[in-house]
C-alpha cells in the first residue's frame, strides 16, 4: 500500500492559477486572504471601502499554488478614485482562474450585492464561482438555511460555503475545492514569495488602516497616503516618513486633533502594526497636507499609483 500512495502522488500534477475575490465592501474579503495566508498582508478594517487596489495573496502549497487576488469592493461610485476602483476589481476577474464571491451572511442580501451578480454575469459568466458566505459567527444557527437560499439564488451558479473568515482556522475544504479547479501548471511565483506589494505599499496601506480606525465619517476616506521615505538604519530598524493627504482644509485640524493628539494615535498604532509585518523595529513619522478634490484629479490619482486600465 505504502508503494501504491508513493506513486499516486508522483503523478498527482502541480497546480497552480488564480483566485479572485468578489465582492460588495465590508463583507470580509481581505480578513479572508489574512487568514487562508496565515499573516497579515491586507488591510482590514470595520468601514466599507477599506481595500483600494488589488493585492496578491500567494500561496504555496506542497500540490498547488494558489494566488488569491484581492480586490476593491464593488459599489456605487461617487467619485473618480471609486470608479477606478471597480475597473480595478473586474479587471480581476477577467484575469483569474476561479472566482471566490464573498457575502457577509449576516446581513440581507444589499443592493451592493445585487450589482456584484451583474458585473459577475457580464464579465465572468465563465469561471467557476464559489459563494463563500462569510460572518457565520453572527448567524443564527435557524438562520442559515433561509440565508443560503437568499444568496444562491442571487448567485445560482456558484457553490456556496459557510466561513467566518475572523474566527475559523481550518480552511482545508475549501483549499481542497479551490484546487480542483486550478489548471495544472508550475508556481507562478518563489514559495517564500507572499504577496506582490513591496513592504512600503503595504506600510502605506498599514497606516491608511490606522486612519480608518481612530477618524469617522467622511473624513478617512478623503485621506491617501504617501510614502517620502524608507530608510534602513541597521540595528535602529526602518525610519518611515509619510504624509496624510485629506482633500479639504477642514479636515486638517480633525487629523491632526487636539494637540497632535490624533495623528499621535494614528501613528503608534500604524507603527505597532508595521512592526508586526516586517518584524522590526520603525520609527514612523507623519505629517498631513491639504490636496483639494484629489479622489476627482485624474493626474493625482495617476501620481498616487491609481495607473489608468486602458
Ligand atoms: N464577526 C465577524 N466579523 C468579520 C468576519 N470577517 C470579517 N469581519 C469583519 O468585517 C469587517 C470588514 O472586513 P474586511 O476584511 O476589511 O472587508 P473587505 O471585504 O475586505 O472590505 P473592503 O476592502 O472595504 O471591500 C472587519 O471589521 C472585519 O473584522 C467574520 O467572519 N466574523
Ligand atoms: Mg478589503
Amino acid at each position: 500500500m505504502e508503494g501504491m500512495e508513493e506513486s499516486i502522488e508522483q503523478t498527482t500534477p502541480y497546480k497552480s492559477g488564480f483566485v479572485a475575490i468578489a465582492g460588495r465592501p465590508n463583507v470580509g474579503k481581505s480578513t479572508l486572504i489574512n487568514t487562508l495566508m496565515g499573516q497579515k498582508i491586507a488591510a482590514v478594517t470595520p468601514r466599507p471601502q477599506t481595500t483600494r487596489r488589488q493585492q496578491l495573496g500567494i500561496l504555496t502549497l506542497e500540490n498547488a499554488q494558489i494566488i488569491f487576488v484581492d480586490t476593491p469592493g464593488l459599489h456605487r461610485a461617487h467619485h473618480k478614485l471609486g470608479e477606478w476602483m471597480n475597473v480595478e476589481a473586474t479587471h480581476a476577474f477577467a484575469h483569474s482562474d476561479v472566482l471566490m464571491i464573498v457575502v457577509d451572511g449576516s446581513q440581507p442580501v444589499h443592493e451592493e450585492d445585487h450589482l456584484v451578480a451583474k458585473i459577475i454575469l457580464e464579465q465572468a459568466i465563465t469561471l467557476p464561482q464559489i459563494l463563500i458566505i462569510n460572518k457565520r459567527d453572527l448567524i443564527p444557527p435557524e438562520n442559515q438555511l433561509f440565508v443560503k437560499v437568499a444568496f444562491s439564488t442571487l448567485f445560482p451558479n456558484a457553490t456556496p460555503v459557510f466561513i467566518s473568515a475572523a474566527k475559523d482556522e481550518n480552511f482545508e475544504a475549501l483549499l481542497s475545492i479551490l484546487t480542483q479547479h486550478l489548471p495544472k501548471g508550475d508556481p507562478f511565483f518563489p514559495e517564500d514569495q507572499v504577496t506582490d506589494l513591496y513592504e512600503r505599499e503595504i506600510a502605506a496601506d498599514l497606516i491608511r488602516e490606522s486612519a480608518l480606525l481612530y477618524l469617522r465619517d467622511e473624513v478617512p476616506h478623503s485621506i491617501a497616503i504617501r510614502m517620502d521615505e524608507f530608510t534602513e538604519r541597521g540595528e535602529m530598524g526602518a525610519y518611515i516618513a509619510a504624509t496624510l493627504l485629506v482633500e479639504k482644509e477642514s479636515h486638517k485640524p480633525i487629523v491632526i486633533g487636539q494637540g497632535g493628539e490624533k495623528i499621535k494615535q494614528i501613528g503608534q498604532a500604524a507603527r505597532q502594526e508595521i512592526e508586526k509585518m516586517s518584524g522590526r523595529k520603525v520609527y514612523l513619522q507623519l505629517r498631513v497636507k491639504v490636496r483639494p478634490n484629489w479622489r476627482n484629479n485624474e493626474k493625482v490619482l495617476q501620481q498616487f499609483g491609481f495607473r489608468s486600465h486602458q
